[in-house]
């Protein structure tokens, strides 16, 4: 059997990290057969909660778990660490205007962009969850100059997911049916939900979404807001923000990071932009892409007519104001 493999999570005494750390321990993101050491950052204030949240991991009795490492400290968090879901971070409080909440976040994701520079493998892989989650996976990425910025990645996988389980509604189809939903952008309310490039295989056939559902109005409103507002429409109903289904799409996007997308299959993740579709470089941008040997690649040459390229434009501008906004505070 292959040698552990250190992961670390942050904010593992939340609500997303209680569904996602039994995603990981049980061997559905790394594979079955890899042995895992979880390493489980918080603040010091939640270690009671933590050390439930370890006793509950025991008590699952895993074969793959090796160990569990429950700290309150980056380094400890992040010391060879080869995978790392960054999830905790400062949520917005009642009256908080958007620059304080950039200004939290800008400080814990230097200390742990500092922390996995010095600290974790140097080919380690990063997901940042937890929001705003493009700018703070830049903001890390800054601070850890010496690890490729290719390994910052945000997370817009819940988008594509929420979107392909919208259309396979929509076509009274079973979701596994449905791939290829591209989320462009922020992870924000100006993302750019796509069922453009969006197919649909059943009995050995592949069909466009767009050609099985004929209605423009349905593509570009009703499913376009669905899925930028089906955060909202979860806390609503649950009075809590999603998580569990959070959780799965973080163990997606790492799975598929780690182990390659299937081919013809696009995911969507943030990313590094290279400017490809003429969007601004140098920020964490949502694209379709695929992966292999480790390494994803953006999806290049797909038709984007004029409403996508405002919308493109639109979240792009977002991005930047809020690069801005980051580096300000970095400055001052
Ligand atoms: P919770 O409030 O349940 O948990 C967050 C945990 O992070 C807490 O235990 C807190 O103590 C810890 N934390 C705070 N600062 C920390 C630090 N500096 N180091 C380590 N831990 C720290 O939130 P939860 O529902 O789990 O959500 C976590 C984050 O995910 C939030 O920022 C949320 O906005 C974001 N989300 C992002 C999504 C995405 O698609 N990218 C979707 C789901 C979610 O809303």
């Amino acid at each position: 059997m292959a040698e552990p493999l250190r992961v670390v999570v942050t904010g593992a005494a939340g609500q997303i990290a209680y569904s996602l750390l039994y995603i990981i321990a049980k061997g559905d993101v790394f594979g079955k057969d890899q042995p895992l050491i979880l390493h489980l950052l918080d603040i010091p204030v939640m270690m009671d909660v933590l050390e439930g949240v370890v006793m509950e991991l025991a008590d699952c009795a895993l074969p793959l778990l090796r160990d569990v490492v429950p700290t309150d400290d980056p380094i400890v968090a992040f010391t060879d660490v080869s995978a790392a879901f960054l999830v905790g971070a400062m949520p917005r409080k009642q009256g908080m205007e958007r620059k304080d909440l950039l200004a939290a976040n800008v400080k814990i994701f230097k200390v742990q962009g500092e922390a996995l520079d010095k600290y974790a493998k140097k080919d380690v892989k990063v997901l940042v969850v937890g929001n705003p989650a493009n700018t703070n996976a830049l903001i890390c990425s800054k601070y850890a100059p010496t690890i490729p910025k290719e390994n910052f990645t945000a997370m817009t996988r819940l988008d594509q997911n929420r979107a392909q389980a919208q259309i396979a509604a929509k076509l009274k189809v079973p979701v596994g049916m449905v791939s290829n939903a591209v989320i462009w952008g922020n992870h924000s309310s100006t993302q750019y939900p796509d069922a453009s490039y969006a197919v649909v295989e059943r009995n050995g056939t592949v069909e466009k979404v767009t050609d099985i559902i004929a209605d423009e109005k349905w593509i570009r409103e009703t499913f376009l807001t669905s899925v930028q507002k089906r955060g909202a429409a979860v806390i609503a109903a649950r009075k809590m923000s999603s998580a569990m289904s959070a959780a799965k799409a973080a163990a997606d996007h790492m799975k598929d990071w780690f182990l390659g997308t299937t081919p013809g299959k696009i995911i969507s993740m943030g990313v590094i932009s290279n400017g490809a579709y003429n969007t601004p470089k140098d920020v964490i941008f949502s694209f379709p892409v695929i992966i292999e040997d480790g390494k994803w690649k953006i999806v290049e040459g797909l038709l984007v007519d004029e409403f996508s390229h405002s919308m493109l434009d639109a979240t792009g501008k977002e991005l930047l104001e809020e690069r801005e906004e980051a580096l300000k505070i970095i400055q001052a």
